[in-house]
């Protein structure tokens, strides 16, 4: 079986995301179009002499193809071993713990996250380096600039290997080892959490419903949850990970998960709800009759990391993504640690988890995650409330409840406008930006203003700068507006809207967020011009 150069012509669009290169399945199917990335990938990373590669994606459409085509290319940049998961699947949160475990160089994750599947869905690829975390951008601009150039593609003429069968086979030298997607990550989960305390709480009747939406957290939950710590059978439901998500958004926010807000609404509820993703690495959780808001989850879960063993010693400071709510700011003060603001992307949290600066870390898009691994993890965040109920003995309602009392309600919400053409919304955003530095001090739809800018983040590790992260309009009164387009879209343009306002006032706790926050909708259409511009009245989604 040699190893084969093959011509290609380069593809002008593979410019990675927020995430990676994400993009329709029709795209990616086109002749080379993921051999190229692979190519520019390979080209780019050292030479694979002696070094691991793990692999792994979340079962949708296209991931065996695409699993088998990177196998094959593996062998021929010279890699020692490759690690994929069995029947091709691994979650996110796991490849970053089998890198980390296994001291592999890199991984391939292949995902489009949250985005729906199947054959007229969404496919993408990403790749992670050795601390288990996503490419930084200098990597990813890097691939990107070798993918407008690769005119040749390395690759073998091997047949497939067999992915479902766990074990060893070899290509052109190199061993493919097929491993069980969960037993690494379980095992770190059992180092994390009390695992007694949980098993504890399940056998005296708590009730759980876990939602993996048929993706590929289902295995992880059902190994874990039902396996290891007795929940009831049936406790996760669509744990089947399908090519198509059964046709449904993997996407775990309360309008896609409407089913589960459903139970947790209805009589006889059960205690807790949760949902995760395509991949796994974001989490929703709901208690009875109570919606919990990502920024606010992450607050709580700073406020009482002590109480999980995994985190016994304490913080060494959190830090949420700009337009994540400031509730986690104020916790962080209480405690005495850094809480730091970096712009939207998982990745951007690397090198503070790498160098101590932080424990803790999460975004309003449904993500939170830790040092334990180098991504978000969805059902580690659902083990660690869990584990905060066991030995609180409270409810998750009471737990959202403390910490509005102690630090004030920051009252939060995101609206969507999607698919709306990419001139409109380039546009928009170059109004904003036109208007920056004459905002200040003005009073805008009743709004008094008291900065504008474009986030920019110097990190703190590297002192490497990100500039145009974002649009922040700050009020006197410590409200702000921000307003940023999706980099995980891929059809047309998403602008993101994110609305907040802190209320300290307990009376007023249970205002209506959309109600609450009336003022600063007013503020944005004034200042963007998102109807005239959109054409849309309403925002596609509001989380
Ligand atoms: C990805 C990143 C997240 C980020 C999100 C933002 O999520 O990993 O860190 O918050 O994108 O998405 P957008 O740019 O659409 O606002 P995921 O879950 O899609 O990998």
């Amino acid at each position: 079986m040699p190893i084969l150069t093959l011509p290609t012509t380069p593809f002008t669009d593979q410019k990675p995301g927020t995430s990676g290169l994400r993009k329709k399945v029709s795209v990616f199917s086109q002749k080379n179009y993921l051999e190229n990335f692979v190519q520019a990938l390979f080209d780019v990373l050292p030479d694979a002499t002696g070094l691991t590669l793990v692999v792994g994606g979340d079962g949708r459409f296209y991931n065996r193809v695409a699993v088998q085509t990177i196998l094959r290319m593996a062998a021929a940049k010279g890699y020692a071993r490759v690690l994929v998961g069995q029947g091709g699947i691994l979650s996110t949160p796991a490849v970053s713990a089998v890198i980390r475990a296994t001291g592999a160089s890199g991984g391939i994750v292949l995902s489009a996250s949250h985005n729906p599947g199947g054959p007229d869905g969404d496919f993408g690829i990403k790749y992670n380096i050795a601390n288990g975390g996503p490419a930084p951008e200098k990597v990813t601009d890097a691939v990107f600039a070798r993918s407008r150039e690769v005119r040749e593609l390395r690759t073998s003429d091997a047949a497939d290997i067999s992915l479902d069968v766990l074990g060893s086979s070899s290509i052109e030298g190199m061993e493919v080892l097929v491993i069980d997607p969960v037993v690494q990550y379980a095992d770190l989960m059992r180092k994390l959490f009390d695992f007694d305390a949980i098993r504890a709480l399940f056998a005296s009747g708590f009730r759980l419903r876990f939602d993996a939406m048929h993706a590929v957290g289902g295995p992880y939950a059902k190994a874990i949850l039902e396996g290891e710590l007795g929940a009831p059978a049936g406790t996760v439901v669509n744990a089947v990970p399908l090519e198509d998500f059964g046709g449904l958004h993997p996407d775990p926010n309360p309008v896609n998960a409407e089913d589960l807000i459903a139970h947790l609404f209805a009589d006889n509820a059960p205690d807790m709800g949760a949902a995760s993703d395509g991949d796994a690495d974001r989490n929703m959780v709901v208690g009875r009759r109570f919606v919990v808001s990502p920024s606010d989850s992450l607050a709580v879960l700073a406020a009482h990391a002590k109480l999980v063993p995994g985190y016994r010693a304490g913080l060494a400071g959190v830090a949420r993504s700009m337009p994540t709510s400031t509730a986690v700011d104020r916790v962080a003060a209480s405690l005495g640690i850094p809480c730091f603001e970096t712009p939207t992307g998982w990745k951007f949290f690397g090198n503070l988890l790498d160098a101590d600066r932080v424990t803790l870390c999460g975004e309003e898009s449904y993500g939170t995650g830790s040092s334990h691994v180098r991504e978000k993890d969805g059902l580690w965040a659902v083990l660690f409330w869990i584990n905060l109920l066991a030995v609180t003995g409270k409810s998750v309602e009471a737990l959202v409840r403390e910490l509005w009392t102690t630090h004030g309600r920051c009252v939060y919400s995101r609206h969507d406008y999607e698919a709306i053409p990419t001139d409109k919304a380039d546009t928009l955003m170059a109004g904003l930006r036109g208007q920056l530095a004459t905002l200040p001090g003005t009073t805008v739809a009743g709004c008094a203003i008291a900065f504008a800018d474009d986030f920019s983040y110097t990190d703190p590790v590297d002192g490497s700068v990100s500039s145009k992260q974002g649009i922040r309009i700050g009020l006197k009164d410590g409200s702000r507006v921000v307003f940023r387009l999706s980099g995980t879209g891929t059809e047309g343009a998403t602008l993101r809207v994110y609305l907040e306002r802190h209320e300290p006032d307990a009376t007023r706790h249970d205002l209506d967020a959309q109600l609450a926050l009336q003022p600063l909708v007013h503020l944005a259409e004034t200042v963007a011009q998102i109807r005239t511009l959109t054409g849309m009245d309403q925002p596609s989604v509001m989380t």
